[in-house]
């Protein structure tokens, strides 16, 4: 049995869409996003305290891009993954992996727009800086998906594969901070693989630690 240790409304949303497109039998524990990750029980799935976790073939996996790697070399090398050698591999890793530069510029404005609650303990340079830099992430796909010889769907020429739900999940929460407006092709994109029921059945019931839809980076509220 795969079990996936996840917190609403961050990266194990990801291994939650995937498990969900691969159709397999898993079980889901859900923690609260708080110190419950630090306890030497969640340590012991992931030495240093983050989701998500993987429980699979009697072994424990952390680190989301790994997860990806290996439940489609496990269950789908063919569709949502691609074999190594094969034509779609290298753009098939270097945009399952891209969506670590998005989340770490999300994680980085969540830090200082929901973690830290105080104002005077908020930096808006940081602010500014983390939320321009998720739209060089976003210029990035547009200039991928709007290629001017070829109608690209997905993020691959082949169709759509688990590097369209990493970098897929990725956008989903930079949207907090950074809006598709002046990304087209990218806002069509993501209109078109979030309509799949593999994402519906991967949201949270509520906004979790969320409490507004756009946080604008400046003036500081
Ligand atoms: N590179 C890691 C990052 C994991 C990570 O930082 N996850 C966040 C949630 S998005 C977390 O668990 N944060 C808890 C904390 O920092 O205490 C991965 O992709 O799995």
């Amino acid at each position: 049995m795969i079990t996936l240790h996840h917190c609403p409304q961050t990266r194990s949303m990801r291994t939650l869409w995937l498990l969900n497109e691969l159709g397999v039998p898993f079980q889901l524990r859900t923690y609260p996003f708080d110190r419950t990750l630090r306890s030497p029980a969640f340590l012991n799935l992931s030495p240093a305290g983050r989701v998500p976790a993987l429980e699979i073939d009697g072994a424990r996996m952390f680190e989301t891009g790994a997860i990806t790697e290996y439940l489609c070399e496990r269950f789908s090398p063919d569709g949502l993954g691609t074999r190594p050698g094969s034509p779609n591999r290298m753009q098939w890793l270097v945009w399952v992996h891209f969506s670590e530069t998005l989340s770490q510029h999300t994680a980085a404005l969540t830090q200082q727009h929901v973690a830290l609650r105080e104002d005077h303990m908020r930096s808006p340079i940081v602010m500014k800086l983390e939320a321009a830099r998720l739209g060089k992430c976003y210029a990035a796909l547009e200039a991928r998906l709007a290629t001017p010889d070829e109608n690209r769907e997905y993020l691959l020429s082949s169709g759509f594969s688990a590097a369209d739900i990493s970098v897929g999940q990725a956008v989903y929460m930079s949207r907090h901070f950074a809006t598709l407006d002046d990304f087209p092709a990218t806002a069509d994109w993501y209109a078109r693989i979030t309509a799949r029921d593999s994402f519906a059945a991967s949201l949270p019931n509520d906004d979790g630690i969320y409490d507004r839809d756009f946080y604008a980076p400046w003036p500081l509220e």
